[in-house]
């Protein structure tokens, strides 16, 4: 079965999803943009939790619970910080979407959102991002067979417009 890939604007922390994916760092205790706004939906047993797990490499994601969010769990995803491109930015990006798929298949999630990691705080170029982003999930869906439907999640304009013209064509 083929999974349905799409875009929406949304809060990702409003999602009703199995699993939600979130843009951490490597520490795993918490942050800013999407991981700080995660972190407050969830309530403090998240944050217990990933304490946890000693932290993640960049490239990987580990899974815990959601605690008071709508979703079922919470993948945290560390996606690499935008040197300018030369230092492996777009295969640890890929990596990060890829193992997110694969955990999210291994825990049987029919469905997963993803925030658009490392274009924050992180300063990816968005356009690249997205290009990586729909093509590492693309590859990842055909050994996750249990997911599917695939949800970006965009808070902005621009990267709605640029999902919208990668996932049209
Ligand atoms: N729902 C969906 N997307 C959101 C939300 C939300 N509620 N809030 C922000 N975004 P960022 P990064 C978008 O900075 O670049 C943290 O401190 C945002 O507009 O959250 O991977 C971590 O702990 C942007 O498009 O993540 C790390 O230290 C995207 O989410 C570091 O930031 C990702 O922006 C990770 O930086």
């Amino acid at each position: 079965m083929t999974a349905v890939v799409s875009v929406r604007r949304a809060d990702i922390t409003t999602m009703s999803v199995d699993a939600i994916v979130n843009a951490a760092n490597e520490s795993l205790l918490g942050g800013g943009g999407v991981d700080g706004a995660i972190h407050r939906a969830a309530g403090p047993g998240l944050q217990d939790e990933c304490e946890t797990l000693h932290g993640c490499a960049t490239g990987s994601a580990k899974i815990t619970g959601a605690y008071a969010l709508p979703a079922r769990h919470v993948i945290h995803a560390v996606g690499p910080v935008w040197h300018g491109g030369d230092r492996g930015e777009q295969l640890a990006l890929a990596s990060a979407y890829q193992a997110a798929i694969a955990l999210a298949h291994e825990h049987g999630c029919r469905s997963v959102a993803f925030p658009c990691i490392s274009t924050g705080i992180y300063g990816y170029p968005k356009a690249l991002a997205a290009e990586v982003a729909v093509r590492a999930v693309g590859r990842a869906l055909a050994s996750a067979p249990s997911v599917e439907e695939v949800t970006f999640c965009v808070v902005d304009d621009e990267n709605l417009a640029l999902y919208r013209g990668i996932l049209s064509r």
